[in-house]
């Protein structure tokens, strides 16, 4: 495409989406995140990177999801998804961070820039496609979206709404269609298709029942668990809440996040003491477990538990089926909690790696198991398989004796049931819902695997979250001066005390995490770390306040 051509991508921006704002804005922990009001400039500029980025994969689709995922319905934003329906490889997000700030004046010459950067043939096809969340701003962000692509000359491809995993699962399948149809149903054939299958295969025993009631985030997710609900054939009796009716706001007072954050079951309904609830995020990328006991207290069963619960059901049927030699590793972040390590590394004996916050993070260091089961505390994560260890499996499946074809087989379908470009709430839930259901455990045998070390997780408003850096996957704070030993000071007066803090990628805060031996030290020492935050980085607004 002679730079000529080019100027196309003035006209658009001008006439149709002008930046508007001098805010800066930078490519966070999973794209671009802020209110939807300052955002149609930046993703327009996205989708003429994605056609630049498709073109430098020699014309392999390149995905865009509009969603501001977790966060309130007033905030929206845009990620990119690179070819294997992974997260934009990390060298890029400084691509994307300069291309959405430089005005609309240099628009041309910095596109221009890039392309030469990167050494894309912009004579080859490109090919976008495009999915959103049910967020009213969401349609106007995709136009730009598609406006973007078609500005240089690539094919923009729309999904509509969908959860933010199904775009992946399509743009991997698109790029390598032995995994899969690049189509919404062609996602439900193969996940649910699988959960179907392996369901024949085990009978529902011990304490395990097939109802499970669900908290749809009033977002995508619960939307698509209802279309599926219709083709499990009683297999899973799904009784669906929060699905955006009646007034239900998107991630308010319900889903993953609040529910993990503030320790609290979802509102908009209530299930019976004991009943299992599955609780998606706005986007369905995140799932997390609760129930309410016979007192009414809320037990959580979180992204650790996830990770858990499959990390040794796999492990024992890999034993079972005879493919030996695999190595299979667990992920996690910082947040995860302390009993969970210990349970994984001294009872389940699996290594753990620790990252930083990020799927982006912790999918990359799970490619380097051959099973890589990787879970961030907060409900975020998936399983994936190296090609060695699928290889071993199919030939276990084929030449194993009869109990071993058995293990293998079981494995074969958890592996098709598994989206494994990114954390999904759906896929997860029916791995959860397997395993259970293959053990015959009811949600108080899970929750009795280990107990967690009591939690609390703040948020402090300042004036630059980025006067925050951290080193050593994010558990010590390298600046502000003075902040990493008020910490060690503090966490020092806990029995078990653990605490650190971090700038979120996503909302414009300092996250604190704190653990400790009881609820109310955890609260305390949160809310301690929360105030020398206050104090030493510049805080703004209301001072956090300890716990009486
Ligand atoms: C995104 C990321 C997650 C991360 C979360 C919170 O989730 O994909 O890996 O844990 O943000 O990040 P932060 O603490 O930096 O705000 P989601 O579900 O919001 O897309």
């Amino acid at each position: 495409m002679p730079p000529s051509s080019l100027r196309v991508v003035y006209a658009f921006a001008r006439e149709m989406h002008p930046k508007t704002t001098d805010v800066f804005i930078q490519y966070g922990t999973a794209g671009f995140r802020t209110k939807a009001s300052l955002l149609e400039h930046v993703v327009y500029r996205m989708g003429l990177l994605a056609v630049i980025r498709s073109r430098v994969k020699n014309g392999r689709t390149i995905g865009m999801m509009i969603t501001a995922s977790h966060n309130l319905e007033p905030d929206n934003g845009v990620k990119l998804i690179d070819p294997h329906g992974e997260m934009l490889e990390q060298s890029w997000e400084e691509l994307a961070t300069r291309l959405a700030n430089v005005s609309d004046n240099d628009l041309e010459s910095t596109t221009e820039q890039i392309i030469k950067e990167v050494n894309a043939d912009m004579g080859l096809k490109a090919s976008v496609f495009i999915g959103m969340d049910t967020r009213y701003t969401s349609p106007r962000l995709a136009a730009a979206a598609v406006h973007g692509v078609m500005a240089l000359k690539g094919t923009p491809k729309e999904f509509g709404i969908v959860t933010t995993p199904i775009l992946h699962y399509c743009v991997r399948c698109r790029n390598d269609n032995s995994y899969g149809k690049p189509t919404e149903e062609g996602y439900y054939e193969k996940i649910v298709g699988a959960f179907k299958n392996i369901r024949q295969k085990l009978s529902v025993t011990g304490n395990y029942n097939t109802i499970l009631y669900v908290d749809g985030a009033n977002g995508v997710g619960g939307k698509k668990l209802n279309i599926i609900k219709k083709g499990l054939d009683g297999e899973l009796d799904l009784v669906l809440h929060n699905l955006g009716g009646n007034g239900g706001k998107l991630n308010l007072n319900c889903g993953a996040d609040y529910v993990k954050v503030s320790q609290k079951p979802a509102t908009g309904f209530e299930a019976p003491p004991l009943q299992r609830v599955a609780s998606l995020d706005g986007d369905g990328d995140r799932l997390v477990y609760y129930y309410l006991d016979q007192n009414e207290n809320m037990k959580l069963l979180d992204g650790d538990r996830i990770a858990t619960l499959l990390a040794s059901y796999i492990t024992e049927l890999l034993a079972a089926s005879g493919a030996l030699g695999l190595r299979l590793g667990l992920v996690q972040t910082a947040y995860a909690n302390g009993a969970s390590t210990k349970y994984i590394t001294q009872k389940l004996k699996i290594p753990v790696t620790c990252v930083k916050t990020g799927v982006k993070h912790l999918h990359h260091a799970a490619l380097s198991y051959d099973v890589g089961v990787y879970f961030e505390a907060n409900g975020h994560g998936t399983v994936v398989y190296s090609d060695a260890a699928k290889r071993a499996v199919r030939e276990a499946a084929d030449t194993g004796d009869v109990e071993q074809r058995k293990s293998a087989e079981l494995l074969l379908d958890l592996i098709d049931m598994t989206n494994e470009t990114v954390g999904d709430a759906i896929s997860d839930l029916f791995l959860v819902e397997t395993v259970l259901c293959a053990r015959g455990l009811d949600a108080r045998d899970w929750l009795a695997q280990y107990t967690d070390l009591p939690c609390r997780q703040l948020k402090v408003t300042v004036q630059d979250r980025n006067v925050i850096s951290t080193a050593d996957a994010e558990r010590k704070c390298t600046a502000p001066e003075g902040l990493q030993s008020r910490i060690d000071e503090l966490v020092d007066k806990y029995t078990d005390g653990r605490a650190f803090v971090r700038p979120s990628g996503t909302e414009d805060v300092v996250r604190v995490y704190a653990e400790a031996d009881t609820q109310q030290a955890a609260d305390k020492l949160a809310a301690e770390v929360a105030q020398a935050v206050f104090d030493l980085a510049g805080g703004a607004g209301e001072r956090p306040v300890l716990p009486e």
